[in-house]
Parts: structure tokens; sequence; C-alpha cells
């Protein structure tokens, strides 16, 4: 007897989670793997298990990449500190329930680190577009002095995302904190009438920006990145039948 296909896609999914969760440690793989049984595997069962999002930071060696996914995750999924060397040197995914939608967080060493760790944050950036996962990339700058090796990550960034990846993309300014008292970012991005690099890359970006405090774990501000970047749906839009987190993308 033959089983339905609403069941044998539930049965791929669940084979899936099996390998997915066996395999979280080597994200390479994983988005290939992915990419392979996304194109064997259909249903609707099946694609509204694999269709939640799937957010990648990148940036400069110690701008707060790291604390920017802990933020997202609401846990200390990846480690973070004031170091004198870079401290995140490998690709790594966390996944966690997110204001109730799973979502994984791919943290990445420092853009400017190697030719090798640009090309490593490439392919795995390119490998993710041509999936048909919805993706969310968010280049970290950290608040203050925006200076040559600052503006040197971002257009790296963009090389790496090219015109596809840059479509998905925002620019997460962190140290929200650190913004003095009355000060809002936008006083921060438009301050800088001199050079207007800062603005320049702001508009390269259509003016997709966010502002995170990683030192307050407050939800909100991951509440409205989401909000913003239409990966989350207001509460006031009751969920259409069969639909999940990110399959807007
Ligand atoms: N005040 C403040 N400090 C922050 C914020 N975000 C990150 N930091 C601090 O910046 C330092 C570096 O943060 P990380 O998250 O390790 O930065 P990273 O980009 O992952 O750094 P590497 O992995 O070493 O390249 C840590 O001491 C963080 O606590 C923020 O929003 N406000
Ligand atoms: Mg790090």
């Amino acid at each position: 007897m033959h089983m339905s296909s609403e069941r044998e896609a539930e049965q791929k999914s669940k084979r899936y989670r099996r390998v997915v969760f066996s395999r979280s440690s080597d994200p390479q793989t994983w988005t290939q793997f992915w990419m392979q049984i996304s194109k064997s595997a259909s249903g609707p069962a099946f694609e509204s298990k694999l269709a939640y999002l799937i957010i990648v930071l990148i940036g400069k060696s110690g701008v707060g990449r790291s604390a920017s996914g802990n933020t997202i995750l609401g846990r200390a999924a990846f480690e973070s500190k004031l170091d004198s060397e870079p401290v995140t040197t490998e690709i790594s995914e966390q996944t966690e329930n997110v204001l109730g939608n799973q979502i994984s967080v791919v943290d990445t060493p420092g853009i400017l680190e190697s030719k090798d760790t640009e090309e490593k944050i490439k392919k795995f950036c390119q490998d993710l577009l041509q999936s048909s996962r919805p993706c969310l990339f968010l280049v970290v700058i950290r608040v203050g002095r925006f200076t040559e090796e600052d503006q040197k990550a971002v257009r790296a960034a963009m090389e790496v995302l090219g015109p596809r990846g840059m479509e998905k993309s925002y620019l997460l300014f962190t140290g929200g904190d650190m913004l003095e008292e009355g000060r809002t970012v936008e006083d921060f991005i438009f301050q800088d009438k001199k050079e207007g690099k800062l603005l320049e890359v702001v508009i390269k970006f259509a003016k997709r920006y966010h502002l995170f405090n990683n030192k307050d774990a407050d939800e909100e501000q991951v509440r409205d990145l989401l909000m913003k970047s239409g990966h989350l749906r207001t509460q006031d839009q009751p969920d259409p039948p069969g639909s999940s987190l990110g399959m807007r993308n």
C-alpha cells in the first residue's frame, strides 16, 4: 500500500531533522546537504519544516558579530569577548526558537582576516543564495569612527554577497548603548557630513539598517529587526494556513 504524499513528506522531514542535527557542526556540508535534499523532496509538510530563516553575520573582527548572534538567539551560543586576537575563527551555526519561530544564526570569522577566510564566507553565502532557503545577511559595524579598515570590511562584505545577497542584507550597527543620551543612530549616520562615507554605505544598502545594543538582552530589538526585514508577521495578521516564518523571502 502506498503512503500518502503528506505522510511521505513528514517522514522525509523527520529523517532530515535527524541528519541536520548530527551535521550542525559543519555548515559548509550542511548547506550543500540542504540544497541536495531540498531538490529531492517535496510536499507542504516537508517544506514548512525546512523553510525557517537563516541569518548570517558578516563583518570585521571585533565589531560584535558573535554578541549580535547571541542577542538574536537569546542565549550565549557564540563566544563573545574583548580580545587582542580574533575569537571567532570558523563558520558556525546555532539554532533556536526565537519569538516562537525556529531561526538559525551563522557566525563567521572576521572578513579581513585572510583571503582564504573571505573565500570561505563567500562560498557559504553563495551556496545559501543558490538554495531556496530564506536568508538574511547582517553586515555588522560598530557605532563610532568609520575608519578606512571599516570601509574596507564593508566593501569585502558587499563583494562576498554580490547583488543578490545585497538585496537580502541589512547593515547592523552594534554599540547602541554607546550612543550619547538622546542621540539616535540616524544622528550618527547623518553627522558624517564632511566625508559622507557612512551615508554612502547606508545608501548602498538602500537605507536598510538596524541598531543593536548587545549589552541589553531586550528581545524587542530582535523583533524590530525581524519585522522590518519582513521575517516576522505582525500580531494582528493571522497566519495563513500552512505558512511559516521566513517563507515570504
Ligand atoms: N558596549 C557594547 N559592547 C559590545 C556590543 N556588542 C559587542 N560588544 C563587545 O565587543 C567585544 C567584541 O564582541 P564579539 O561579539 O566577540 O565580536 P566579534 O565580532 O564576534 O569578534 P571576533 O570573533 O573576535 O572577530 C566584546 O567585549 C563584546 O562584549 C554592544 O552592543 N555594546
Ligand atoms: Mg566572534
